[in-house]
């Protein structure tokens, strides 16, 4: 029996097959691999074999098509992958216009470990009812200047929530975006029923636009529509896993025509000379917040060593 791993949580593995949601254990020899959430995570397509009812054990995990990984602190201070999704189909990345206030350094992250990764993304700009739509353009229009598809949505107001469902509808998407910018009260209006818990941020005092951690293992939820979306909690950063500084050029998409274009090869675009990024930047074809934000990553990536 082939099925998908839609829940993970303490060595248990619930998979979905065709007509019923199995709890399983992975075989023994599976296990001496590896760390066992390393073998088999959401998304996973699997071979089981039922024990008891209602049970089984995965004999096999099929080979990932896609993944969504970040870069985690491992034993003895070396960095490890730690894919949070696999045989993604896409990234939808939610950032909220305002309580949080969009990061949108952050959000470059988020698309860079896509592009890296090779993900299809969406961004979704939730809580639109409290921002005007000028002050919304200013901050996620160049993002559609660039080529991606940004989403205008708001929970409170009704607005958009039609097309993100179709938008979902048929794949296996993530949510991911930092917390308190509604990503459950998006799914839990997208498919009522679902009552994902969310959490009130905190709208006085200190803690106010840093939103609320609600803490749950992250499933994959079989939507109406067809397909499965998870709504993966504890996102707070995406690190950049395994990028060699060297590639970081390529996660930024509307950088890519000029790479081949600089006069040094291969070019960091910080300081050699005839370089065509920084012209690029220069004539404003290149938009300056992202060139930052490139610069920024790369001093991070250079000083951390973990490139390779
Ligand atoms: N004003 C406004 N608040 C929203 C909207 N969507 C969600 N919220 C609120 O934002 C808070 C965090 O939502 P939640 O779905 O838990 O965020 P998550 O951490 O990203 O899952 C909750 O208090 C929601 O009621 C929206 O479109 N507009
Ligand atoms: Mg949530
Ligand atoms: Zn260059």
């Amino acid at each position: 029996m082939i099925g998908t791993v839609v829940k993970a949580q303490s060595g248990f593995f619930w998979v979905a097959t065709d007509d019923t949601t199995l709890r399983c254990t992975l075989r023994g020899r599976l296990k001496k691999s590896r760390v066992a959430s390393d073998i088999a995570t959401l998304g996973d397509s699997v071979r089981i074999t039922p024990t008891i009812p209602g049970e089984g054990a995965i004999e096999e995990v099929l080979p990932r098509q896609s993944k969504l990984a970040r870069r985690a602190a491992g034993a003895k201070g070396v960095w490890k992958e730690d894919v949070i999704v696999a045989n993604l189909d896409q990234l939808v990345t939610v950032f909220a216009v305002a309580q949080p206030e969009p990061h949108v350094r952050m959000l470059d992250r988020f698309l860079i470990n896509a592009e890296l990764n090779d993900l299809d993304v969406v961004i979704v700009a939730n809580k639109c009812d409290l921002r005007s739509d000028d002050e919304i353009r200013a901050i996620f229009g160049l993002y559609e200047e660039i080529g991606y598809t940004v989403l205008r949505t708001s929970v409170r107001a009704g607005r958009g929530v039609d097309e993100v469902r179709a938008q979902l509808a048929g794949k296996i998407s993530a949510f991911s975006g930092p917390s308190g910018v509604g990503k459950s009260s998006l799914l839990n209006t997208i498919q009522p029923g679902l009552q994902l818990k969310t959490g009130a941020v905190s709208e006085s005092g200190s803690n106010a636009n840093k939103g609320r951690h609600t803490t749950v293992a992250p499933e994959l939820i079989p939507l109406h529509g067809g397909g499965y979306v998870a709504d993966t909690p504890g996102i707070r950063e995406l690190g950049l896993w395994q990028v060699p500084a060297s590639e970081l050029d390529w996660g930024f998409r509307e950088f890519r025509p000029f790479i081949e274009e600089c006069y040094f090869q291969p070019c960091s675009h910080m300081h050699e000379p005839d370089c065509a990024v920084r012209d690029a930047v220069s004539q404003g074809t290149i938009h300056e917040a992202r060139y930052d934000s490139y610069v920024r990553l790369r001093e991070e990536l250079s000083a951390e060593t973990v490139g390779r």
